[in-house]
């Protein structure tokens, strides 16, 4: 059950994540951050509605463009700037783009860069927690293209068959870069592909928080089930700019009248809509909420700036697992 206060906070962690990847967007241009942005501007819901509400102990797998996990899941902002800015920070020593971070102590596990591939890292997870027997639930973000790799079809069927608690979450902005899933899927909804795996599958705005959370709040329960069941959730969204900064926000395979339509269905102002006419938030919250998020991003460029870059000498460090003493 949500109150008044987590709304607010969800509300927020929607505009940190907006603000950290427009600043992102804008320091990369200016040349000053080495990172190629793929930025998530206009799916912010899915990543905080799904985050927000896990308990620490719960696992994610980002996909490459859900920025918002990384936050709600505890990692301050400024650890987050740092790491794209190729510094030393505990989450990969300046070695790994920030798309593919882990930190096993909040419950984050690192993906790769391979498109499908960390969906089956996640089932991994998923069959740890429940080969230990603790109560953990693991949450896998991926894009409507990894939809596609037999990577997400052989995952999903194995966790379906063992009965694995995790919830799968698609982020269908309806492009693989330039390619539109209407001409790489014949299926309207990426959510009926659950049916062929036995599981159930669930489609909702993806631009509507309270939508995804309680979305992803049932598939919990049903992943906490006897016997655990995962569950497929489609969140329908669009990005609002390229697939990446080398990307032009109108590239060619899009309309500039699509994009238009698309930034009108806005998460951001649709919540703060509900929550001005619902008396939760007032003009001077929302001002108050801008500033204070604009000053925290601002810092953590401060800080991304000011730390050391990593050792050359550490390059070759945790590249391969220690030899184990047999
Ligand atoms: C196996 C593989 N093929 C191609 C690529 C290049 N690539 C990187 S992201 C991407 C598109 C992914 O689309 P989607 O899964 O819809 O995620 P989105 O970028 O839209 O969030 C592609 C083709 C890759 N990284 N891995
Ligand atoms: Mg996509």
């Amino acid at each position: 059950m949500l109150h008044k206060d987590d709304l607010i906070k969800m509300y927020r962690w929607m505009v940190l994540t907006r603000t950290f990847e427009l600043t992102m967007n804008d320091l990369y241009q200016h040349g000053r951050v080495p990172e190629l942005q793929h930025c998530s501007v206009g799916q912010e819901a899915i990543g905080v509605g799904a985050c927000y509400g896990l308990r620490p102990e719960d696992v994610v797998m980002p996909s490459l463009r859900t920025r918002a996990a990384f936050l709600v899941k505890g990692v301050p902002s400024k650890i987050l700037m740092a790491a794209a800015f190729a510094k030393e920070t505990k989450l990969c020593g300046g070695k790994n783009t920030s798309h593919h971070l882990g930190d096993l102590s909040l419950g984050i596990i690192a993906g790769t860069g391979i498109v499908g591939g960390s969906i089956p890292l996640a089932v991994g997870a998923a069959l740890a927690c429940k080969l230990k027997k603790t109560d953990q639930i693991t949450v896998c973000f991926f894009g409507d293209g990894a939809t596609n790799t037999g990577n997400f079809h052989e995952s999903v069927n194995l966790a379906a068959v063992l009965s694995l608690p995790i919830v799968f979450v698609c982020e269908n902005n309806q492009y693989a870069m330039g390619t539109s899933a209407k001409r790489s899927m014949l299926v309207d909804n990426i959510a009926d592909r659950a049916a062929s795996y036995g599981i159930p599958g669930v489609m909702v705005n993806g631009n509507d928080i309270i939508a995804v959370y309680d979305a992803v709040q049932n598939a919990i329960q049903k992943a906490k089930g006897v016997p655990p069941q995962p569950t497929l959730i489609e969140c329908k969204t669009y990005r609002w700019y390229g697939h990446s900064q080398r990307d032009p926000v109108d590239g060619r395979y899009r309309t500039k009248e699509e994009i238009e339509t698309w930034k009108l269905r806005c998460p951001i102002k649709h919540f703060r809509e509900y929550l001005k006419r619902a008396g939760i938030l007032s003009e001077e919250a929302i001002r108050e909420t801008d500033n204070e998020t604009r000053l925290e991003i601002e810092e953590a460029v401060r800080f991304a700036e000011e730390t050391p870059y990593p050792e050359p000498g550490r390059v070759l460090d945790d590249n391969y697992a220690p030899v184990l003493e047999v």
